[in-house]
């Protein structure tokens, strides 16, 4: 079994972040679940354009307040603590925060650990697969 907690993940190159999210990847490629599990900060006030082309994420928001667009709708939808959005069409979409909001996420296939987004939005294809079962 796998236990850790955030706090061993902060300061380590698990810890991964961007001008608007800190990233805190508890569970990752290498650990075999054939899925990442990812504690993220999202800073007030910020917007993230993203479009994981090679990934489906779900998340699910613990704490704060903000909202995401779908891009090619415009339809805008509240996240709050309690709400998920999965991204199941690989959607352009659009994250506002209002205030620090505090999210888990989970991408299939998993991340391996330094992702950032690319010109896109995306993260890139990690070819290995370490759990093919
Ligand atoms: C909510 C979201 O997608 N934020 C960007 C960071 C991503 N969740 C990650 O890498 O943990």
């Amino acid at each position: 079994m796998i236990v850790r907690s955030v706090e061993q993940i902060m300061g380590t190159e698990a810890e991964v972040s961007t001008p608007n999210w800190t990233s805190r990847r508890l569970l990752l490629q290498q650990d075999g679940m054939g899925f990442s599990f990812h504690e993220t900060i999202i800073h007030a006030g910020t917007e993230t354009h993203m479009r994981y082309l090679n990934h489906l994420e779900a998340v699910y928001c613990i704490e704060g307040d903000g909202e995401v667009e779908t891009v090619e709708d415009g339809k805008i939808y509240a996240v709050r603590a309690g709400t998920i959005y999965a991204l199941d069409r690989h959607d352009h979409h659009i994250l506002r925060a209002k205030t620090d909001m505090r999210m888990a996420c989970v991408f299939n296939p998993p991340c391996t650990g330094q992702e950032v987004h690319d010109e896109n939005g995306a993260y890139p294809l990690e070819e290995v697969q370490e759990n093919p079962v």
